[in-house]
């Protein structure tokens, strides 16, 4: 089979579409691109969307993680990303659904709403990236690229507010789905890779990891992506946070 994988990195989406890729025992290359002039890319790599993950495979290409995670499933059925069941099927894909339509954005709408505050933390979700030029170099042209990329995924204060207050809700949300058994089991499905990588990624904020760590989400996230790349340090204002202290208290 011959794949290969577009991403941007540090991505949730990716990293899904890079899990499932691996879970399938898939061999891949994988194409890094620069937020904002990734869109470029892939109309060049005759994809139809501008979002990553993309994928070709054999000759064929696919786009967004959920079509992704079906694509393998139909090319290489072994190990399962779905349960055979119909009903624990339809559990699974509900919590697919809700990791890449309500949990994924707000995540990314932080990240990008910390970095349009400050640049720096961008060069440690780049680590082990090969984006076609020096890191360094790269960070010296990022401030365009994050201009667009706060305003394309609508990272303004409004919405970071927004998505500060609705974090607690979706990780409750996360944790009940582990509660149930949903997600979470040994062997890890399509809503676990869907879901693990945005909170993987929530955490690499310090602002909102004393929201998530000691939570079963964490344990999840912990388990599945050890090692997501990034950090950013403090840069919420203070009064943003309050909606996070009730879940810190209670954790
Ligand atoms: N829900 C879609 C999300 C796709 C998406 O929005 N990907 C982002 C990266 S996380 C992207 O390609 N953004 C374009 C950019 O940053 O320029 C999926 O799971 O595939």
């Amino acid at each position: 089979m011959d794949a290969r994988l577009f991403v941007i990195p540090a991505s949730p989406p990716s990293i899904t579409a890079a899990l499932m890729l691996e879970r399938k025992g898939i061999p891949y290359r994988r194409t890094d691109l620069l937020p904002a002039i990734s869109k470029l890319v892939l109309r060049a790599a005759g994809f139809p969307g501008v979002t990553v993950p993309a994928l070709r495979i054999d000759g064929a290409r696919v786009q967004g993680s959920r079509p992704i995670a079906r694509e393998l499933e139909r090319r290489v059925p072994e190990p399962p990303l779905f349960p055979a069941g119909p009903e624990a099927r339809a559990a699974v894909e509900e919590a697919e659904r809700f990791g890449d339509e309500e949990l994924q954005h707000p995540v990314r709408q932080l990240l990008w709403w910390g970095l349009r505050h400050d640049r720096e933390p961008l060069r440690s979700y780049s680590e082990g990236a090969r984006i076609g030029l020096p890191i360094g170099l790269a960070m010296k042209t990022a401030a365009p690229i994050v201009a667009i990329s706060a305003r394309l995924n609508e990272a303004d204060d409004a919405n970071a507010q927004a998505a500060l207050f609705a974090l607690p809700v979706l990780l409750d949300r996360v944790d009940a789905l582990i509660a149930a058994g949903t997600i979470g089991g040994p062997e890890p499905n399509a809503a676990d890779l869907q879901i693990a990588t945005s909170i993987g990624l929530a955490m690499t904020m310090a602002d909102l990891l004393p929201a998530i760590e000691g939570r079963p989400a964490a344990a999840l996230a912990e388990r599945i992506v050890p090692d997501y790349p990034g950090h950013t340090p403090p840069v919420f204002p203070a009064a943003w946070l309050d909606p996070l202290r009730p879940a810190r208290a209670s954790t």
